[in-house]
């Protein structure tokens, strides 16, 4: 992929806008609530039982916060994304059995709480932008299935 300068402008800073740590906790939340499915990945996490339940999960916040705090990783390397998530890749297909569909899911789950955090602020570019970001990620992550 390619990245023009101001598409690598708005993502630098969004990315200095967001708290990794709430954003993280509320996407993987938001994921296992929206798509109740994925929570089979996540049988050894505790109580998942309700919407509430799993917005105050700690395991789940952690989680979360782990996530996207690699997400970041695609933000600093920008233009290697795929050597950047090769690894991690073979961990979700080879160990983790995790579909790739649902890097997916997570990526427009992401836009989603980006934009109620971020308000106008999250104007139709920062979208624009952000949406490719995240499906370079999701294609990066799902390129050493086999
Ligand atoms: Ni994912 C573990 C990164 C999407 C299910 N995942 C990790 C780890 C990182 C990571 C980092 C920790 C690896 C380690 O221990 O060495 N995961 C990412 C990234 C994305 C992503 C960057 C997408 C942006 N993972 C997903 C999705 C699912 C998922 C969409 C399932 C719905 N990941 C897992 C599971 C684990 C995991 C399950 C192991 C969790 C545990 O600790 O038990």
């Amino acid at each position: 992929v390619q990245w023009s300068a101001e598409e690598k402008q708005l993502i630098t800073s969004i990315w200095g806008r967001i708290n990794v740590e709430e954003v993280g906790g509320d996407a993987l939340a938001r994921l296992l609530i929206v798509y109740p499915w994925t929570q089979r990945f996540f049988s050894n996490f505790g109580n998942l039982s309700s919407p509430t339940a799993i917005i105050n999960n700690p395991k789940v916040r952690a989680h979360g916060k782990k996530v996207l705090t690699s997400f970041g990783d695609a933000v600093k390397n920008l233009d290697n994304v795929k050597g950047t998530f090769a690894k991690l890749s073979e961990l979700h297909c080879d160990k983790l059995h995790v579909d790739p569909e649902n890097f997916r899911l997570l990526g427009d789950i992401l836009n989603i709480v980006l934009a109620a955090n971020l308000g106008k602020e999250f104007t139709p570019s920062c979208q624009a932008t952000w949406q490719k970001l995240v499906g370079v990620v999701a294609h990066a992550l799902a390129r050493k299935y086999h």
